[in-house]
């Protein structure tokens, strides 16, 4: 699938901080180590609907981790999916009488658009899950052979299964218990009813074809990819195995994540998949998660229409921090716009205080598992200043807006 536009990030001068971040299976703040390379996959969207302020709050979160690697000095090789064949998908096209591939394709140039507009840097590779079937056929199919999947037992429709207890390390991810997992796993695609299954806990990998239902030709037969096996395939596929961050909302963390996890190193005989797992928290809006499904949504591209600055949707979500379950409100866009309004002001004066300290509390904040709320605060503190007409350094305002371009992607 084609990615969307770049966008410059200006070189910063001083010394970057390494980037240390919150690790869901160790349940610990600790150092990313990447090479050279950092290699970062972040599960996309199912295109089904336009994205919300929960989606984008998830996708800068990421871009962050990007922008403070790059600031690092490594090169980050992003991978990201699109989940173009799935069950919700199908299940709005059949309500709004939608061709599910139009709808898709209708709205995956939309976040295209909207990604562009919120300045998040795109991934490398953007990897729809329908032209990444071949491949992960052949992850099924040797699943398959190692005995680490079977056949339901149901001479109709033999989908294919994964043992969840293949590499004996089941549930490192999540860390969550037996009861947990049970409850998750229902509420969240799985099938723990399904007939002819070992396990209730044992996922689809391969659905094979009903009656009306899209399927695709392979050695499995006709059918079509069960969901972790999608990203667990493409990531592993660009990014090999012991990737240094794999990424998402926290409602991915089970079943979605452990089950990626399990598949890959299923196949690989290897641990780890990812050497991070980083959730952001949920966005809600009137008390509860904004999700597609319950229908409470504001959306981006509604906001753009209404004439608001993405960088103002920036502040707005950076006010809290990432991994904090969080509602939108007018009022929290409100402030971001006065904060935007604010450090634009300030940045437009010819002179200001001396900003090497901004750029460097900006990075020492943002290295501590992207403390955005003190990292806002920094730059708050300086932009007071100069508004006081404090400060005659003619090099502190540009050196602010470097910083702020490059670190928190918002051009002032
Ligand atoms: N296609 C799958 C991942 S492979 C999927 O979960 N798609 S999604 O469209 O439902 O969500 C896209 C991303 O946004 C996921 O990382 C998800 O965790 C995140 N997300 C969804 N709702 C929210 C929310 N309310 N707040 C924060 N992040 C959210
Ligand atoms: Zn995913």
């Amino acid at each position: 699938m084609q990615t969307w536009s770049s966008v410059d990030v200006p070189r910063l001068p001083g010394t970057p901080r390494p980037l240390r971040l919150h690790d869901t299976a160790t349940g610990q703040v600790r150092p990313t180590a990447p090479g050279a390379t950092a290699r970062m996959y972040v599960c996309g969207i199912t295109p089904y609907d336009a994205t919300h302020l929960g989606h984008a709050a998830t996708y800068l979160a990421f871009d962050l981790v990007n922008r403070v690697w790059r600031d690092n000095g490594h090169e980050v090789h992003y991978v990201q999916n699109v989940t173009d064949i799935d069950e919700p998908l199908l299940e709005r096209a059949e309500r709004d009488s939608d061709d599910w591939v139009v709808l898709g394709m209708r709205e995956t140039a939309l976040f295209r658009e909207d990604m562009t507009a919120l300045r998040v840097l795109p991934p490398r590779q953007f990897v729809g899950a329908v032209e990444s079937i071949p491949e992960i056929v052949e992850v099924i199919a040797k699943l398959l052979a190692d005995g680490s999947a079977y056949r339901a037992d149901d001479p109709e429709f033999p989908d294919v299964y994964f043992d969840r207890n293949a590499t004996g390390r089941f549930g490192y991810e999540s860390g969550y218990d037996a009861e947990t997992m049970g409850k998750l796993f229902a509420e969240r695609g799985g099938d723990p009813d399904r007939r002819g299954k070992r396990d209730p806990l044992d996922a689809l990998l391969w659905r094979v074809a009903r009656e009306g239902e899209p399927s695709w030709d392979s050695e499995l037969g006709a059918g079509r990819p069960g969901w972790h096996i999608e990203c667990s395939a493409i990531a592993v596929n660009r990014l090999g195995l012991g990737f240094d961050l794999q990424g998402g909302g926290s409602d991915l963390i089970f079943p979605h994540h452990e089950y990626s996890a399990a598949h890959a190193e299923a196949v690989a005989g290897e641990h780890p998949f990812a050497r991070h797992y980083v959730h952001a928290g949920m966005i809600g809006l009137d008390g509860e998660k904004m999700s597609k499904s319950r229908g409470n949504l504001v959306f981006v591209s509604r906001l753009r229409a209404d004439g608001v600055d993405p960088g103002a949707i920036r502040l707005a979500l950076f006010a809290g921090h990432y991994r904090e379950n969080r509602p939108w409100t007018g009022a929290l866009l409100t402030e971001a716009q006065d904060r935007l309004a604010r450090w634009r002001e300030a940045v437009d004066r010819p002179v200001g205080p001396d900003a090497t300290g901004v750029a460097a509390r900006l990075r020492d904040h943002l290295s501590d598992d992207l403390d955005t709320p003190k990292a806002l605060a920094a730059v708050d503190a300086w932009a007071t200043s100069a508004l006081r007409r404090e400060g005659t350094d003619p090099e502190a305002p540009g050196l602010v807006r470097d910083a702020v371009d490059a670190l928190l992607g918002i051009r002032l």
